[in-house]
């Protein structure tokens, strides 16, 4: 059934009965007789699960009875941060938490520090995956998302003069009071070993995979609380444990010490999340977490389909849709495929009419380097059945691609599955086309440029299975929680309903003449500005002063989303302040914050230079009262949380084409914050919702980058361009790295090389003009503070809601 909008219900719990359940907890729960706030953390997270648990039971009685459509939503990676704030702003229980807490006269700001952030994922796409499970638990959808338990999750960063250092995130050390180990639902996996098969007497063909090893998963699961609307749904994640009878031959044979220690090797596979955002690089482990993950997901779908079903199968694709969250899941789709065949005797033509009406692929990224290939000699050794299963699925599909372009070899080739070369390699992308009902992309720049260019041969073939579903966040954490104040603010004049309907802010755009709410709205960012320069201060040991612009760039570092240029620009400062040339200037305070790819040179080189440039800015008297920059080090979901209220400036300025779409580009929007961006990913629909006119828009589009790359020529523009040159110098001449010969060498030679892919150079005097143009508008400040509310008012089309409603009308109930 569709649901529209989120109608929030009256749900909520008095403050005698939270407050008696942190007592219990306090005493029976932790059997403790301390009261320290780490202490009232987990007692306050554990008598909120408590309160969930009847809903969470009902929600998941009501959902086996599949009078919904089920939604298995497939990632490896689920961003959470931290749940305690988001817990009691949908269960409408902050007042309450607040009041428990001062009776141990503790602040609920100072508890939720206690505790961890859930950092299973490495950015954008991780943290896309958790809006969405807020946003289909607040529109009443049954979605379970499944992912991996990380005992480690996204490294910590620490910064070690000037460079990256990563250390491990044991999130876990103290526990984790959301989670509920459900034993009883154990399943487990198969890998290594070998196949064979047998025809009985009917004549039919049984295919049987004889696994070197099993693995048990077993699941973790975390509520999902909707926005008072009482539906709480279920993160599930899979904890992998060996099985009793791992290898014991070695036990057998007396080697106990052996065969204990090769239990750790069944349990490495959920140990850590790899720290990669956009490039895979071919690991066995790797592969092996993608398998378990949806081996067990969708183990514990099919179980629950033979619960209410028994073996029949015949509505299995009305009653469950797969969602697979980039790539990296896509082993799906011959798991799924085995496990209708070999386990549940149903033929290929059934099997594949039923995999491939379940399953739907999303898309996140153009770069060719990050689609996933996997060797196929490892995925035979270690998943021999699984290959069998994929070298049919590409037999029969090349029949169809044959069928349409008769004689081509070429295309047969180059859409292959399989990639030829001197290992054959599996194209997973592909796969997961191939066996889609539904292909999307994530912003519509991005579905525009798959259709045309990636996936061009695929979307001849199947037009209708692609689609576009433009990102969003959820409104709850990245408004309503994170910035209580303007939230208080915008709900005094517009009433509630804009945190489950977003697009009710657009009423805002009527208060930008009422002088009275102009102020009000600026007062309020002052106040977040001092609140993040205090963090900042706290964090990075440099002063920010809240009187100064606040320009930002939070993100992975990656040479596409041009931290460099930002660098840039900011050296151009320093050296126009240097000189005396002032004039028109805005003082402004730069953040940085991102981790690296713990192999990827080039971006930590980025981390170095940020910091040494810092360095240099913020210890001369004579440029600080115009110019401080601060590399904040380990940005993660709960530094964002303070970092959006209190920016003014949101920097998007990925290279034109690169970036999918950007979803810190909606939170600051949400936030009030005017973007100084490129046509790029999602920011081309937020210029489409604001106008031109409120943002700063510079550099080239999409196709331009395309047409210059054959004749780009940096030495040219360079020599015309004085700004450039001026940096240049600098650079070259060692100012930032007097006693660290050679060592930004590489970033130079990036900057004048003409197959430098990301064109810095290119933009780098339009980027200028364009925060010329930031300083002006920043100087007359009520244009500015207009601007601002008209950023928030245009930013309801990226609530996730939008965006979910969206996968629910299009994809899953279709
Ligand atoms: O769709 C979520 C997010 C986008 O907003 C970013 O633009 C995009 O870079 C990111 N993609 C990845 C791809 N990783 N891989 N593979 O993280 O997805």
């Amino acid at each position: 059934a569709k649901t529209s909008k989120a109608q929030p219900v009256a749900t909520g719990v008095d403050h005698e009965s939270l407050a008696s359940g942190v007592a219990r907890q306090i005493r029976y729960g932790l059997c403790s007789t301390e009261k320290d706030q780490s202490q009232l953390f987990d007692a306050l997270a554990l008598a909120l699960k408590e309160q969930m648990l009847d809903e969470w039971r009902e929600t998941r009685l009501k959902d086996n009875d599949f009078k919904q459509k089920q939604v298995a939503y497939l990632s490896l990676e689920f961003l959470m941060g931290r749940a305690l704030g988001n817990a009691l702003l949908n269960l409408d229980l902050t007042e309450q938490g607040r009041q428990v807490l001062a009776q141990y006269a503790s602040e609920l700001e100072a508890v939720e520090e206690y505790e961890h952030d859930a950092g299973l994922g490495n950015g954008g796409l991780g943290r896309l995956a958790a809006c969405f499970l807020d946003s289909c638990a607040s529109l009443d959808l049954s979605v379970t998302g499944y992912g991996i338990r990380y005992q480690y999750g996204m490294f910590a960063q620490k910064i070690v003069d000037g460079y990256q250092i990563e250390r491990p995130d044991y999130w876990l050390r103290d526990g984790n009071p959301w989670e509920v180990r459900r034993a009883h639902r154990t399943v487990s996996v198969p890998f290594f070993g070998h196949t064979h098969t047998y025809e009985d007497n009917t004549g039919r063909r049984h295919h049987v995979w004889q696994a070197g090893q099993t693995v048990l998963a077993v699941p973790h699961d975390m509520p999902i609380p909707g926005y008072r609307n009482g539906r709480i749904n279920t993160l599930r994640l899979w904890k992998a444990e060996a099985d009793d009878d791992f290898n014991l031959a070695e036990f057998n044979d007396g080697d106990y010490t052996e065969s204990v220690a090769a239990k750790n090797l069944a349990e490495q596979i959920t140990m850590v999340l790899y720290p990669n955002d956009a490039s895979e690089n071919g690991k066995e482990l790797r592969l092996r977490q993608q398998y378990f993950l949806s081996s067990a997901s969708l183990q514990d779908l099919i179980n629950r389909h033979l619960d209410k079903f028994g073996n029949d199968f015949s509505q299995f694709s009305a009653n469950n849709v797969i969602q697979l969250n980039d790539t990296h899941p896509s082993i799906a789709v011959p798991e799924l495929m085995r496990l209708l065949m070999d386990k549940h005797g149903l033929g290929w033509d059934e099997a594949w009419q039923i995999t491939s009406s379940s399953v739907a692929y999303t898309n996140h990224t153009l770069l060719p380097e990050a689609l996933e290939r996997w060797s196929v000699p490892m995925v035979a050794h270690m998943l021999p059945r699984i290959m069998e299963i994929i070298f049919e699925i590409n037999a029969r599909y090349l029949e169809q691609v044959a069928h349409q372009w008769p004689g081509d070899c070429q295309k047969l080739a180059q859409m292959s599955i399989i990639e030829e070369g001197p290992v054959q390699h599996i194209r997973m992308a592909y796969l997961a086309i191939v066996a889609s009902f539904s292909v999307n992309g994530v912003a519509a720049l991005h579905t525009k440029l798959l259709k045309a260019g990636l996936f061009n041969d695929f979307y001849q073939l199947w037009p209708e299975k692609f689609n576009n579903r433009t990102n969003g966040v959820t409104p709850r954490r990245w408004l309503a929680y994170c910035n209580t104040q303007l939230s208080t603010l915008i709900s005094k004049r517009l009433g509630d309903d804009w945190v489950t309907d977003l697009s009710k802010l657009a009423a805002l755009n009527a208060f930008t003449a009422d002088h009275q709410f102009v102020k009000q709205w600026a007062e309020v960012k002052q106040a977040n500005k001092q609140v993040l320069a205090n963090f900042v201060e706290q964090e990075c040991g440099v002063s920010f002063d809240a009187k100064m612009m606040f320009d930002v760039q939070v993100k992975r570092i990656h040479e596409y989303k041009r931290q460099l240029l930002n660098i840039m620009h900011v050296i151009h400062l320093y050296q126009r302040i240097l000189s005396g040339d002032t004039q028109g200037m805005v003082p402004r305070c730069v953040l940085i914050g991102g981790k690296a790819a713990p192999g990827y040179a080039m971006a930590k080189q980025i981390i170095k230079l940020i910091n040494n440039v810092a360095h240099m800015v913020n210890s001369d008297p004579v440029v600080t009262p115009y110019l401080r920059l601060a590399f904040l080090p380990n940005y993660n979901v709960s530094a964002m949380e303070k970092i959006c209220p209190g920016t003014d400036l949101s920097e998007q300025i990925s290279t034109a084409g690169k970036e999918a779409s950007g979803t810190g580009n909606m939170k600051f929007m949400m936030n009030g914050a005017l973007t100084i961006g490129t046509l790029d990913g999602a920011n081309v629909e937020m210029i489409e919702e604001v106008g031109e006119e409120n943002f700063f828009l510079f550099g080239l589009k999409a196709d331009e980058v395309e047409a210059l790359k054959p004749h780009y020529n940096p030495s040219e523009i360079i020599a015309r361009s004085q700004a450039l040159q001026g940096v240049l110098n600098m650079l070259e001449g060692g100012h930032f790295n007097l006693v660290e010969p050679n060592i930004f060498d590489d970033i130079i030679n990036a900057i004048k090389d003409p197959n430098d892919q990301w064109m810095l150079a290119a933009d780098f005097d339009d980027y200028c003009r364009a925060q010329q143009q930031v300083a002006k508008t920043y100087q007359n400040q009520s244009q500015w503070q207009q601007m601002s509310i008209r950023n928030a008012a245009a930013s309801g089309r990226f609530s996730s809601d939008n965006t979910i409603e969206g996968y629910r009308d299009h994809i899953w109930m279709k």
